[in-house]
């Protein structure tokens, strides 16, 4: 078994069903959701956007590989109406799951890398993920959640 974060976030309608939706479709299909965070109302991050986003982590304990985890994270993005535009930008979306940690794997495959490579820089991720996992440690940067929210806090405004 392997211990997961997944980073939620959400910004069309039905935010809160949306996020919660995954959750439960991750649940019944990939193995126990053993931690929730709460949900964080966050600004849209590195595009312009009228809508603002929920975001949340949550701790899965799976038996599924990294690819089969990302194969079905995919699958429930497509079932609860994400589209996707391939022009390099970020959108509005209905739900996006993304893989933050997987156990203290590094894996850098052409549609898969983790830890994910922008999560220290984003307060969306490291809030809710430091509510459930403060002392998780980053296997890469080799810092805690905590401390990597804390310097993200205190670095520049354009992070
Ligand atoms: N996701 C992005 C880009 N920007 N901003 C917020 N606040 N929350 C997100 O989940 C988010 C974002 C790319 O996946
Ligand atoms: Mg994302
Ligand atoms: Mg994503």
């Amino acid at each position: 078994m392997a211990t997961v974060y997944l980073g939620l976030g959400s910004n069309t309608e039905n935010r809160q069903y949306h996020i919660m939706q995954a959750v439960a479709r991750l649940a019944e299909r990939a193995g126990s959701i053993s931690a929730l965070s709460s949900l964080y109302v966050t600004a849209p991050w590195g595009f312009v956007s009228d809508h603002p986003f929920l975001n949340a982590a949550v701790a899965l304990q799976t038996a599924l590989s990294p690819h089969e985890l990302l194969l079905l994270t995919q699958q429930i993005e497509k079932e609860l109406g994400r589209t996707r535009k391939s022009d390099g930008e970020y959108h509005d979306r209905s739900i996006d799951i993304d893989i933050l940690l997987y156990d203290s794997l590094v894996v850098n495959s052409p549609d898969l890398v983790i830890p994910h490579p922008l999560m220290h820089r984003r307060a969306f991720v490291l809030e809710p993920l430091s509510e459930i996992a403060p002392e998780l440690q980053h296997p890469v940067l080799h810092v805690t959640v905590r401390k990597l929210r804390e310097e993200l806090e205190n670095a520049a405004p354009a992070n």
